[in-house]
């Protein structure tokens, strides 16, 4: 028997209402109120359907309560769901084996959100470079990219480019070098005898699903090997599938020496993120010197497990290569019809339109009206990144409501 889905008491409209005096008003959300979802289709309060091309900005990958990620999260939470990292819990092992395995590396720390993993990476890198390299004591540097998004931590923001994300928040923690993304001479002359680490997005997801120039990668990793400093790569909107590929830096055969991870490793269900990482990189961690309440937990490690089965069959890699030709080939018959310029790789775009169409925030809001859910990222440009379960006649339905509204104006 199924259980009638508990309806909401108030409507989406008082839902929005109560929000105001109560809820930190740290976003400026769309007047959607969702109240379920399936796969890549959510339903507000009053059961108005949208398409979500959104997918929780790539933490949906896999679609909206997939079957055997909520089997998987069911079972568990029927069995056992924290013990804290004080004692062993028996899903750990087997999640972080089967994890090192996926991303070709050899040890996983295990942590909860993105930044989380950021933060943990920052901190090792720093200690590998004390431990293993013998930089001089708290003189570790860490070099970065221009227009980054690594999360909104204090010491990630120390980082940032984006005043929105600094401004208020200081002061700011030291030890970062900013050069310009898919530049590699400027990333060679920041890098010195102090350098512990390189930490980038393959693919920059918030400035606007930014594609380095094929190479950028490859000189990454041997400006890294050469100099003798960590290539850590941020995957965590990049990779799990979004791509087409496992991860995005196999789009150049390049293996970095940390592998960032979250988001959809959590199935949409639970945050699940990791720092996987070459062994002579995670053994620098002793007993005490990290962790987190909930890093690894029972729940978090089943559902985990169950998201890199999925992606041990390579289904949803090769779906997001396929639906990633749908919709660039959509996105090119644009071109010039209210889009000006787009990035696309797999099923992950960054669409600019013409301003004198509309803002970003101007499409989506018109978008939201015929039922089709994006974000705009900065500016005229809006991001989409659907879950990779799409269907093709959807993703057409949704490039088709794109074109309408740009040819009627926002
Ligand atoms: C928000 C976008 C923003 C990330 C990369 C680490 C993190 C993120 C490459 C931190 C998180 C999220 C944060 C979320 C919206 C979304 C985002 F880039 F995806 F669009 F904000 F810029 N590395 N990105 O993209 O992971 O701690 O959030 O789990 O802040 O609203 P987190």
């Amino acid at each position: 028997m199924t259980v009638a889905p508990s309806r909401s008491l108030r409507s989406s409209a008082e839902l929005i209402r109560a929000e105001e005096p109560v809820l930190a008003h740290n976003y400026h959300p769309l007047p959607v109120v969702v109240a379920r979802a399936e796969g890549a289709w959510v339903e507000d309060v009053e059961g108005r359907r949208y398409l979500d091309m959104l997918a929780g900005y790539s933490a949906l990958n896999f679609g909206h309560r997939h079957p055997a990620l909520i089997e998987a999260a069911h079972r568990q939470l029927d069995q056992l769901t924290l013990t804290s990292r004080a004692f062993h819990n028996d899903r750990l092992a087997g999640f972080a084996e089967s994890l090192a395995a996926l991303t070709g590396l050899d040890m996983v720390l295990p942590m909860n959100t993105g930044a989380e993993a950021v933060e943990s990476a920052v901190k090792v890198a720093r200690k590998w470079a004390y431990d293993v390299k013998g930089v001089p004591a708290d003189r570790a540097t860490i070099v970065v990219a221009a227009d980054n998004f690594h999360g909104r931590t204090t010491t990630i923001v120390s980082f940032s480019t984006d005043e929105s994300a600094r401004a208020g928040f200081g002061p700011f923690t030291p030890g970062f070098r900013v050069v310009p993304y898919n530049d590699l001479a400027a990333l060679e002359t920041a890098i010195d005898e102090t350098t512990a680490a390189v930490l980038i997005e393959p693919i920059q997801g918030e400035a606007g699903v930014v594609i380095p120039d094929d190479g950028y990668l490859r000189g990454v990793r041997e400006v890294t090997r050469r100099t003798g400093c960590l290539f850590i790569a941020d995957e965590i909107q990049s990779g799990l599938g979004r791509t087409g590929r496992t991860l995005a830096v196999e789009h150049e055969d390049v293996v970095p020496d940390v592998v960032l991870l979250g988001k959809a490793l959590g199935g949409g269900i639970v945050p699940v993120s990791a720092v996987v990482a070459r062994r002579e990189v995670l053994q620098v961690l002793r007993p005490g010197e990290h962790g987190s309440t909930f890093g690894g937990n029972p729940l978090a490690a089943a559902v985990g497990s169950a998201v890199v089965e999925l992606l041990e069959t390579g289904e949803f890699q090769r779906r997001a290569e396929e639906a990633g030709v749908v919709l660039r080939d959509g996105l090119t018959a644009l071109v010039g019809k209210g889009v000006r310029s787009f990035r696309a790789r797999g099923l992950w775009a960054g669409v600019d339109i013409d301003p004198a169409i509309g803002t970003g925030r101007e499409i989506s809001e018109s978008l939201m009206r015929e039922g089709i859910l994006v974000k705009d990222t900065h500016g005229s440009t809006i991001r989409l990144a659907p879950p990779l379960t799409i269907t093709n006649e959807d993703l057409t339905m949704a490039l088709g409501t794109l074109e309408q509204i740009l040819r009627k104006g926002a």
